[in-house]
């Protein structure tokens, strides 16, 4: 029923807005000078251990191919008005197959791509009869984007609202054991102004009568569907539901503190009793326990490791991303075993001041990219092979570090980050934010509450990114952003909080609620197209004045030009490969005048590789801004990047070259004596 009217609600904003679209300018602004923001609780996320099997818990995936329905655009809830949830799709409408975990939209050859509004999923599974037993079964989406409701068997299981970030519910009492199942989720693409991030609905006249369009200011095509794997797990009755970890070194890094909060979930166990406990138990990379202990009654506690092996980022240290294994073993009053959880982690330091960004005491000097999940044909999907690819794309171009532009990457990306030592900077989905309004502050900050519940544990996220180019020179910007920034810093305090921000200093009203400033600027493209000559002192003038202006560390988060692989032109003229090999040498020349001064702290290429965008007459294909295209095969830029990022690691961190980092030409020696 609440779904029905949420549905009704939502049609109706959709239609309030294409009504409304001509007027919505003046709207807006009259409501932005009446609006005062109020600060109003988010609701708490709860359990989302990712998915792992121990000796208690069993894992099943359901990805595969599913059978897909699209409805019509112009009857967006019909499918729910049908119920198509109470039986199989294909009793419904004619179903196509469709991958998960997949975006939909490339996947065939009609224009489901440009499709706005709902669309339908379903497949069956067998829940073996062991499950029926003393055990509960959840259902987990890694991510479904933009939201999503599920039905089991006919019957609504969960909704979630905005995408990248995971959703779960208990389906124990749905389930058929030793039997067929059926899982249906109707997934609903549309953005508009108080979604995270926003966008518009509007009705257009065609050829043949009206069409609905999708649009969008932020510059990355809106793939959607059941992006993230499915998985269906068991639990016992009493379970480990959270885990919190947090971590300390001595000051010389040799002695380091694990710890660790647990809670549980079970009504199996007496309110009264209060005597359960947890043994956790750390293991090294070798399997050997380094520390152990049992909880307080809080489920609390904390491990001392000797001769510790810190996290390191790649490149700052021999052996970087170092793991330990936490066991956590939950326990009832009479010592049975009732859960068993097991988790890497990594034990390291932050700290930040006005002036520099330390982990284990030592300053880092971020050298990365902005990135996107993207490729050709699965969009927006989870693809482990392209993972692994970027990983191996990372590593041998130097960098340390990226951000997760513009929104969450999948939990399995953030697990290898903390394998391979690679910094991340944590985005959450706000991008190019305006208009400020209650609903959408309170979406906003959901979506950082959700990714902050799931990523709190990483080693490898030491930043959190509130936004993207939020219009922060607009009314109420700065209570906003106060407000989102408030409940981040509540949320945790051990991280540093950050946002891309390219509206001027002059204007902007975000930066003193951050820690940390991130600016976004295209000199020789979107500003003074195609003049080299016009980079270096302006990228230097404009940090300057961010330092100045808040007194606080900087980062310029994006530079970059569009390249069209194989296009050369000398000189160096827009588009081709020796311009954005030239912008990039003008940014180096830039961030060493910067480095200098102590306060700025790193430089991010935008972008890691090619991404698509919707159509536009500025995007030949999508955005191509790409040190790697989309294929992920180098630019010429890479080769020139990868030079700079080894230069920093050796100044910096001390790490030697890479033998295949410079190409014979001659013999430099004799060279150098003839000179
Ligand atoms: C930006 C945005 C990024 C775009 C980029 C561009 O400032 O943050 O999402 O893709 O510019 O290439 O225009």
């Amino acid at each position: 029923m609440h779904l029905k009217i949420h549905l009704k609600c939502r049609k109706y904003e959709i239609w309030a807005l294409w009504l409304f679209s001509f007027v919505s300018g003046l709207v807006l602004l009259h409501f932005s000078i009446a609006l005062i923001l109020i600060n109003k609780e988010v609701p708490q996320s709860r359990g989302m251990l990712y998915p792992r099997e121990s000796e208690t818990r069993e894992v099943r995936s359901l990805d595969g191919i599913w059978n897909f329905v699209r409805s019509d655009q112009t009857n967006p809830t019909q499918g729910v008005r049908e119920e198509w949830y109470g039986k199989d799709l294909s009793r419904s409408r004619p179903t196509i197959p469709m991958p998960v975990p997949a975006s939909y939209n490339d996947i065939t050859t009609d224009n489901l791509r440009d499709h706005v509004g709902t669309v339908w999923y379903d497949r069956k599974f067998f829940a073996p009869r062991s499950w029926a037993v003393d055990q509960r079964v959840w259902l987990r989406f890694g991510s479904v984007h933009y939201e999503a409701y599920v039905w089991v068997n006919g019957q609504k299981v969960v909704k979630h609202e905005i995408g990248h970030l995971p959703f779960e519910a208990e389906v124990t009492h749905l389930l058929n054991y030793g039997a067929e199942n059926r899982i249906t989720v109707m997934c609903d693409n549309a953005l508009i102004q108080t979604t995270v991030p926003q966008g518009r609905i509007t009705e257009l006249p065609n050829d043949d009568g009206m069409t609905i369009v999708q649009s969008y200011t932020f510059d990355f095509f809106n793939y959607a569907g059941i992006h993230r794997s499915v998985h269906l797990y068991t639990t016992p009755k009493t379970f480990i539901e959270e885990v919190v970890i947090t971590t300390n070194l001595s000051k010389d890094n040799v002695g380091g503190e694990v710890i660790y909060s647990v809670k549980f979930n079970g009504s199996a166990v007496n309110e009264a009793d209060n005597s359960l406990y947890v043994r956790a138990q750390l293991y090294d990379r070798e399997g050997k326990l380094v520390a152990n202990g049992t909880s307080d009654e809080e489920l609390c506690g904390s491990l001392q490791v000797d001769n510790v092996n810190p996290w390191w980022p790649y490149l700052m240290h021999p052996e970087p991303g170092y793991l330990y294994q936490l066991e956590v073993k939950l326990h009832a009053s009479n010592d049975d075993l009732l859960d068993v959880y097991r988790l890497k982690v990594g034990v390291r330091t932050l700290s930040w001041s006005n002036a520099t960004f330390q982990i284990n005491g030592r300053p880092v000097y971020f050298r990365g990219f902005g990135r996107h999940e993207d490729a050709d044909v699965r969009g927006k999907g989870l693809d482990n092979a392209l993972m692994v690819r970027d990983f191996n794309l990372l590593k041998w171009i130097g960098a340390n570090a990226y951000r997760t532009s513009h929104y969450p990457y999948s939990e399995e990306s953030m697990q290898f980050a903390d394998e391979h030592g690679i910094m991340i900077v944590d985005e959450c989905p706000s991008v190019d934010a305006e208009n400020y309004n209650q609903e959408l502050l309170g979406k906003h900050k959901s979506s950082l509450e959700q990714l902050i519940h799931r990523d709190r544990n990483h080693p490898s996220v030491v930043m959190w990114s509130i936004a993207n180019e939020p219009r922060t020179r607009e009314m109420n910007a700065d209570s906003y952003f106060q407000l989102v920034a408030n409940l981040t810093r509540s949320l945790d305090k051990t991280r540093p909080i950050t946002a891309a921000i390219a509206t001027p200093w002059t204007d902007d009203k975000a930066g003193r609620f951050l820690d940390i400033i991130s600016f976004n600027r295209y000199n020789a493209w979107y500003s003074n197209t195609g003049r080299l000559d016009m980079v270096t002192k302006k990228v230097v003038e404009e940090a300057v004045a961010w330092n100045k202006h808040y007194n606080k560390p900087v980062i310029m988060a994006e530079y970059g030009a569009d390249t069209l692989e194989g296009l050369h032109l000398q000189p160096a003229y827009v588009w081709s490969e020796e311009f954005q090999t030239e912008v990039f040498a003008r940014h180096f020349k830039a961030f060493d005048i910067l480095r200098k001064k102590g306060w700025f702290i790193g430089e991010f290429v935008w972008n890691f590789a090619d991404f698509k965008t919707a159509q536009s007459y500025t995007r030949v294909g999508g955005n191509k801004k790409g040190v790697f295209t989309r294929a992920r095969q180098p630019k010429a830029s890479a080769h020139l990047l990868r030079k700079r990022y080894f230069a920093l690691a050796r100044e910096l961190d001390d790490s030697s070259f890479p033998e295949d980092l410079f190409t014979y030409i001659a013999d430099m020696g004799k060279v150098e004596e003839n000179t």
